[in-house]
């Protein structure tokens, strides 16, 4: 696609729909100029192709596709068909996966029909099909409580979020810790590591229903064969969310036993994480779930958005190209490159480091909470998100981490050199940056004084490097 056919195509979108809401053709224009005009470094972020985007945005939206291929409860619906088919196929190919659902609207859905799939194929229970029919958020406890005991008190076992697993996972106020009965498993104290043996030990004694393996901010890589020996054991099903390193995982940057769709059950995922497809998620499954998996909407999923399963059909083909490959690769780099700008700099990782696309940066040395070195790095022009580190003494919202992922500023064009320059300039707004005092005269947690002139010494400095790499650098909006 020509850069000229890419900038009339927004503009004369923007022009429409200007017409009718000014106020949103705006701020579209506004959020461009602020992506392009910062350091985007959130882990789970990126930037899909002009392609990817405006395939979202068709008469795809306007129709509703409950069901499944050639299987709906509305007529009409032989081009979702083919969309939803080719989507699937993409999936399929790119993963190695017997089985491709792509419905689910987000990683949440993906993991929420993975579990209900998982109940349905192991567990006995006429309640459960009731259950399936209900909207799952007018659940009171009570009804918790009596579906946890009409399933047999199933258990889940899941990463635990402070050691970079997902609120999805098991933890306790999610519905994932709800619907069964949930232990976690962490790292270890001194490493940081994933802990296999520990992992074993806790399955062995707790004996779950499902294992859950993946993460959102773990810096480092998973042996899922391993995972797969525990879960075998004791008789878990083995479900893997891969949301952040997908990928990573189509890059064939993770692959053998770090790839985890052979040795998964069921794998979920989002889709425009690292994959840098649309915002969506999907599962894949192994044959034995696949029955169960396409029951996910209507059981718990609204309507497929169709609109969003043609993007990913086109997401999926980029990613099926060598060049995504190589892609996938400069993230890891860039991920180590990253790293060792900080290490160099004596700032403290967590682990000590990286080997897939975050680094988890304890930020106390520093004398600053995450939401402090959070709010300063934006006001610097940073984008980044605040995170738990192991055993958190600020716990889960003020946090003693900042989490830096590379998959979108790998996509700008950003290399070693440029990463090693992102971790001096973080180091030095950190450096000068100093907790504030509640009113009453103790540590805040959340105010912070940024030294005079550093804020625009870094957006001057990133400037350089963000002028070098534009964002969309053909896209001109006239
Ligand atoms: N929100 C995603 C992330 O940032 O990791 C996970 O849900």
């Amino acid at each position: 696609m020509t850069d000229s056919l890419i900038s009339s195509a927004y503009t004369q979108a923007l022009e429409v729909i200007g017409a009718v809401e000014p106020r949103i053709a705006d701020a579209t224009r506004q959020e461009l100029a602020d992506q392009r005009g910062s350091l985007k470094l959130i882990a789970s972020e990126n930037y899909a192709s002009p392609a990817v985007l405006l395939t979202m945005g068709t008469w795809f939206s306007d129709k509703y596709a409950e069901g499944t291929v050639g299987h709906r409860f509305y007529a009409g619906c032989q081009n979702v068909d083919t969309v939803e088919s080719l989507a699937a196929e993409h999936a399929r190919e790119l993963f190695g996966a017997p089985y491709a659902y792509v419905q689910p609207h987000s990683g949440i859905d993906a993991n929420l029909v993975a579990f209900w799939s998982i109940l349905a194929n192991r567990v006995e229970s006429p309640y459960l099909q009731k259950m399936q029919a209900k909207n799952v958020n007018e659940l009171t406890e009570a009804d918790w409580e009596t579906l946890r005991g009409e399933l047999g008190n199933q258990r889940l076992l899941g990463m635990s979020l402070d050691a970079g697993g997902h609120l999805t996972h098991g933890f306790r106020p999610n519905i994932s810790g709800k619907m069964f009965h949930q232990q976690q498993y962490g790292t270890d104290p001194e490493t940081g590591l994933l802990d296999y043996d520990a992992v074993a030990a806790k399955a062995r004694e707790f004996k779950p229903l499902v294992l859950v393996a993946g993460y959102s901010a773990y810096p480092r890589r998973v042996n899922f064969a391993k995972m797969r020996e525990i879960a075998d054991e004791v008789g878990a099903v083995l479900m893997v969310d891969m949301a952040h390193f997908a990928g990573l995982v189509a890059g064939k940057v993770f692959t053998g036993e770090e790839d985890p769709v052979p040795f998964a059950h069921i794998t979920t995922t989002t889709t425009h994480k690292s994959l840098r497809g649309p915002r969506g998620g999907m599962v894949l499954a192994q044959e034995e779930f696949a029955a169960d998996v396409d029951r996910g909407c209507p059981m718990v999923l609204g309507g497929p958005l169709s609109h969003v399963m043609a993007a990913k059909a086109v997401a999926f083909a980029e990613a099926r190209q060598s060049s995504f490959q190589a892609y996938a690769q400069q993230i890891a780099d860039n991920a180590q490159s990253l790293a060792d700008g900080f290490l160099k700099r004596d700032a403290r990782l967590v682990t000590g480091g990286t080997d897939n696309h975050l680094v988890l940066l304890d930020v106390s040395g520093f004398g600053l909470t995450g939401r402090q070195a959070e709010s300063a790095l934006l006001d610097a022009g940073v984008v980044t998100n605040r995170n738990s580190i192991p055993a958190d003494p600020n716990g889960a919202w003020y946090t003693s981490g900042i989490r830096l992922g590379t998959p979108a500023l790998t996509t700008r064009g950003f290399g070693h050199d440029e990463f090693d320059t992102v971790a001096e300039l973080i180091v030095d707004v950190l450096s000068n940056t100093e907790a504030g005092t509640t009113k009453a005269g103790g540590p805040s947690k959340a105010s912070y004084a940024l030294a005079d002139g550093v804020a625009d010494r870094t957006k001057a400095a990133s400037g350089e490097l963000l002028d070098k790499h534009p964002l969309y650098p053909g896209l001109v909006l006239g």
